[in-house]
């Protein structure tokens, strides 16, 4: 499968970094022919075309991690643990969870994670094992980042929103960085192609002049947590100058009266100067925004994960609804999904069959399925008869990356039980009861769920590069093993698919069909069901990818243009297995789904753009109240706890020798701020809040503005070190508190944490 041209050893896979996956070609070899001795981009693959940042360059160190775990361990009663084999793992992890559902009820089991960066496959079988235990509820980081724009994208559409920048006449990113966190195809290319173009305009909102920011033609440097002031002031100008898109909107929106009515009074230099942006700067931009024959916006985690999030999710969607740019090149788009990430074992039921659930002890809203990450705590550290009372955490380290990690290890230490399924031992499987290893990303058959591009979008089946060691099993085996162990799927019940497969996939396909429909109950179980029968029967080991034989009819069924489209052709049930079939043979990737800008319109909920969102409306007057965010008395500063930098992601390296440069992530501050508390780059500065108080590296930088610090994301991760293990860095969430949180997602405010900065 190597690229004409190359040595034979050089075998397509993915960057498992961040979102956009780029399919990259690694060469294997060294010690036991088990390192990556070169990485470079695939040019095969679809989306990413050869494109790489620096960082998948540096993926052995993820590979041969020094925290690799290979066999399931068990703790001792003095917290040590025990390698046990895998019999006595599921026996007694199926008897433990089951135990705690007999007595306390399935709904006292949580499950946390599922995927991270790189590996959804695995995490779409532990639907079974939730089913097996009653279990109901269920978190993982979405529920920490996107779930208020997902709860705002499911009242104006009802479908998954992104944004073609690659044809933008005018981009917009809000509250994101994507030179360094990506988040769009070949960013850094993109981004380039826009700054150098003429007639092209790239604005970017954020306090700090980012890379991103360093590029744009427009800089709105707003003051930090201010965001939901400025994008109310900007759709109060379109709404006041009468900018809208007037005949689009009676064509393609509904609400649009109820909007205007909330703005056509609102103050815009008030507004402006509270979010310290010049009005006339404001209007121009505004203006600017109006004109323009398409806009694609995008916000991330700087307004996301900050104070009036949600409000100001919704307050940015107005801004591209009202001026039209919807289902059109350059504009937003809905795309089509093989599987949704909402739908998945990552998201739960959906947005739909969550709606109006809450979580038993906060009473928190479910959004997509998902408890906000900030309550789980809560939820554990209490005496009411609904709290959790254990947890399986698969691909997903809460310990280190959810807010207030002290109040976060208590919980996970009080659990009856806590099961981790990891590659590493981590800060959270440290924590467990029992800790099963699956081979990492590289070593089994894997893909991710982030497939969002249109109008072209695809799916990326990758093999594994190298052959897994003796001990870990991957995901799908395991859960298929626990719901054995506990007696939830019978040989009985599969045998007669078994008889099927073996007279054809046709006739498996009729009797997959009369299984799956015949009872609601068992559609949990469909992936173990798929992984044990169509599993073994795949090429070259690929078992783990049954479960997407389903997903490939389900897309057939569902999409059958966009499929066509695709090349993928027949009667019947033909299209969809022509399309797992090139799914299971592509190992750069595959384009599924080949669309026309208006399909949007199909995909969201009456073909029509909702703009009202009455309690979001509502909520607009409390920014009418407030005086803006921001300092106080004992902690004047803003820190933004986690940003994303060249060297950093999230916590899937755990060697701190991966980073080439800011190995101790230092503090970033402006130097106003530096210069009056005498610090230095290189020196030292004491970072303290109300939940915790941290030492750390100073590098004074023009980019940030005065009142502003920040501190780098996914450091703080220990490693073992000389004798005992070594921290490398400062892990951010010792400073964060999980109420800080947005009233409708519970999202965290992990960009705005009030803080004190000395010397130290
Ligand atoms: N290098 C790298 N890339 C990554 C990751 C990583 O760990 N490292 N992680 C991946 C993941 S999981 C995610 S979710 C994405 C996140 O990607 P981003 O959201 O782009 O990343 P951040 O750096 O956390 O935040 C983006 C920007 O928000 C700004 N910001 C802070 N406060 C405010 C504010 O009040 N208003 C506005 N408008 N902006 C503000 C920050 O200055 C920062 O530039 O990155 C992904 N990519
Ligand atoms: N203060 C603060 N906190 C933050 C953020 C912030 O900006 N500020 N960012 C947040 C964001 S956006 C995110 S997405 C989260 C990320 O935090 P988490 O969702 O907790 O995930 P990761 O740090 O990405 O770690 C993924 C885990 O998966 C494991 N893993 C890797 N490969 C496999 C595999 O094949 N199988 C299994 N079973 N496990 C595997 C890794 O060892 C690791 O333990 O952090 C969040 N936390
Ligand atoms: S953009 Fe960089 S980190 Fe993200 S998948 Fe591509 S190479 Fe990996
Ligand atoms: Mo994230």
């Amino acid at each position: 499968m190597a690229e004409t041209g190359l040595a034979g050893t050089w075998q397509p896979t993915a960057c498992i970094l961040c979102e956009c996956n780029c399919g990259i070609l690694v060469e294997t070899g060294g010690e036991a022919g088990r390192h990556m001795t070169r990485i470079r981009g695939d040019r095969a693959h679809p989306s990413s075309e050869g494109y790489t940042c620096n960082k998948a360059l540096r993926l052995d160190h993820y590979q041969n991690g020094p925290d690799r775990i290979l066999h399931p361990l068990r703790r001792r009663a003095d917290g040590t643990f025990e390698e046990i084999d895998w019999d006595t793992a599921v026996r007694e992890v199926a008897a433990r969870l089951g135990a705690v559902r007999d007595t306390h009820g399935g709904e006292s089991i949580f499950y946390y994670g599922g995927g991270g960066q790189g590996n959804h496959l695995g995490g779409a079988y532990a639907s079974a094992t939730l089913a097996a235990l009653g279990s109901r509820y269920r978190s993982n980081a979405l529920a920490q980042e996107k779930t208020g724009e997902m709860w705002v994208q499911g009242k104006m559409t009802g479908a998954g929103v992104r944004a073609d920048f690659e044809h933008a006449e005018v981009a917009i990113f809000i509250g994101k960085n994507p030179w360094q966190s990506h988040g769009l195809p070949r960013a850094r290319h993109t981004l380039r192609q826009i700054s150098k173009d003429p007639a092209r305009t790239l604005i970017v909102i954020d306090p700090r002049r980012s890379e991103t920011a360093e590029l744009a033609d427009i800089h709105l440097a707003v003051r930090p947590g201010t965001d939901a002031w400025l994008l109310a002031a900007m759709v109060a100008v379109l709404v006041q100058e009468n900018l809208l898109h007037r005949e689009w909107l009676d064509e393609h929106a509904t609400g649009v009266d109820d909007v205007i009515a909330h703005f056509t009074s609102l103050p815009v230099d008030r507004y402006a100067r509270i979010a310290g942006i010049e009005e006339q700067q404001l209007r121009e931009v505004v203006r600017l925004i109006a004109k323009a024959s398409s806009v694609a916006v995008a916000e991330d985690l700087g307004i996301q994960m900050n104070v009036h999030s949600t409000l100001a999710s919704y307050l940015e969607k107005l801004v591209w609804g009202l001026t039209g740019n919807f289902a059109k090149p350059g504009a937003q788009y809905a795309f089509a999904s093989l599987v949704k990430l909402s739908g998945s074992a990552l998201g739960g039921s959906g947005g739909g069959g969550s709606r109006g659930r809450v979580s038993p002890v906060a009473g928190a809203r479910i959004i997509a399925g998902l408890v906000p990450c900030n309550v789980i705590a809560e939820e554990i550290l209490t005496d009411h008869p609904k709290r959790y009372r254990a947890m399986i955490v698969e691909s997903g380290n809460p310990a280190h990356s959810l807010a207030d990690s002290v109040r976060m290890r208590a919980a996970l230490e009080s659990l009856d039980t806590l099961v981790v399924i990891d590659v590493a031992m981590t800060e959270t499987a440290r924590l467990a009861d029992y800790v099963l290893p699956a081979p990492t990303q590289y070593e089994k058959w894997e893909a991710t769920f982030f497939n969002f591009e249109f109008p072209r979008n695809y799916f990326h089946l990758r093999r594994p590069i190298f052959a897994a060691p003796e001990g870990p099993l991957p995901e799908p085996e395991i859960h298929a093993r626990l719901v054995e162990s506990l007696g939830a799927v019978s040989e009985m019940q599969l045998a007669p698919l078994r008889e099927a497969l073996a007279r054809g996939r046709a006739a498996f396909t009729e009797a997959f069909f009369a299984f799956a429909t015949s009872d609601p109950a068992l559609a949990p179980f469909i992936p173990v069901a798929l992984y044990r029968t169509l599993g073994p029967t795949l090429p070259d080991g690929a078992a783990s990818a049954a479960a997407l034989w389903g997903a490939a009819h389900l897309f057939a069924m569902q999409n059958p243009d966009s499929l066509r489209r695709a090349g993928f052709t027949g009667e019947g049930f033909e299209p969809g297995e022509h399309l797992f079939e090139a799914i299971l043979g592509s190992p750069s990737g595959v384009v599924f789904s080949v669309d026309d800008y208006d399909d949007s319109w199909s995909r969201i909920r009456g073909a029509r753009l909702n703009l009202a969102i009455p309690e979001l409306l509502d909520e607009l007057a409390t920014l009418d109240a407030e005086t803006a965010p921001g300092a106080t008395g004992d902690f004047p500063f803003v820190l933004s706890a986690g940003e994303r930098r060249a060297y950093t992601a999230n916590t899937i390296f755990r060697d701190p020798a991966w980073r080439k440069e800011d190995a101790a992530g230092s503090l970033r501050i402006s130097p106003q701020d530096a210069s009056r508390l005498g610090l230095a780059t290189g020196g030292r500065a004491r970072v303290t809040t109300k939940r915790g108080s941290v030492e750390v590296p100073v590098e004074v930088s023009e980019t940030m503005q005065a009142g502003h610090v920040s501190l780098p994301n996914g450091l703080g991760v220990d490693f073992p070190g000389l004798g005992a293990r070594s921290l490398a860095g400062v892990p951010p969430n010792e400073l964060t508190a999980s109420e800080d949180r947005d009233k409708f997602a519970g999202t965290p405010w992990h960009k705005h944490v009030a803080a004190r900065v000395e010397a130290a």
